[in-house]
């Protein structure tokens, strides 16, 4: 299989996670962000990644969204299941997963990169970085008013992930979509000292799902970093 990706897309590293929950044998190809198109928009006609190439007869050509990845994978590779058996826990589940993914995917989004272009600027002052970082925030329009907005959206999302603090998994007894979904699409808030300090137990549970997954920790985290070879 291969993963289309940009390699710090955390939308991509949720893909990634799920993979490698499921111990699946993948290759990732890195685009780069803006030449991506040529190659993404044919296959699909969206211009997100990730997107998987399962690269199999009798297989899909093409999966994009990397709610539909985690749709496919789960077919394609039962068990270990990121899908919980009860019904119930399986709609929790599932609701947990999108709004992630479609809200605090992107609030995460845009307090990092607010962060990235001011405070975090030391983070990688070069003349490349910030070029991308300002391609972004006009991109996705990301300015004060809005990341005040996401900042709001964030502080939500640390109540109700605050379950984390007593279990280790969102929903029932073992590891789900909600899970993998939380850990990738707030790890970039790893690099924000402030959110570090705030939430501990929001980063041991971002540790502790990347290592269930054999997946390198996310910047910032990375001291504590395992090795996998891709
Ligand atoms: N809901 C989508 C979101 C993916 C997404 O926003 N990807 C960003 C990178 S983090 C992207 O590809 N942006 C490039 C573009 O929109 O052209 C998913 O889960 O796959």
């Amino acid at each position: 299989m291969l993963l289309l990706q940009f390699s710090t897309s955390h939308y991509c590293r949720k893909a990634r996670l799920a993979l490698g929950y499921k111990k699946i044998n993948y290759q990732v190809e890195n685009l780069t962000p803006g030449l991506h198109i040529f190659k993404v928009k044919p296959l699909n006609g969206l211009t997100t990644l990730p997107i998987l190439l399962p690269q199999e007869e009798g297989q899909p050509k093409c999966i994009a969204d990397s709610t539909n990845i985690f749709k496919y994978l789960q077919e394609y590779t039962p068990s270990p299941s990121i899908i919980p058996s009860n019904p119930e826990e399986k709609t929790k589940a599932w609701l947990l997963e999108d709004w992630l993914d479609e809200s605090i995917g992107t609030a995460t989004r845009f307090v990092y990169y607010q962060f990235r272009a001011n405070e975090g600027k030391n983070l990688d002052p070069s003349l490349s970085s910030q070029l991308v970082i300002k391609v972004v925030r006009m991109q996705y329009s990301i300015n004060s008013a809005a990341v005040e907005l996401a900042k709001k959206r964030l502080q939500t999302a640390f109540e109700v992930l605050s379950i984390w603090k007593q279990q280790p998994f969102l929903v029932g007894d073992s590891l789900s979509v909600a899970d993998l979904s939380g850990a990738a699409l707030l790890s970039p808030l790893a690099r924000i000292p402030e959110y570090r300090q705030n939430y501990p137990w929001l980063f041991e549970r971002i540790i502790q799902i990347h290592e269930l997954c054999g997946e390198n920790l996310p910047p910032g985290l990375e001291s504590k970093s395992i090795v996998k070879e891709n």
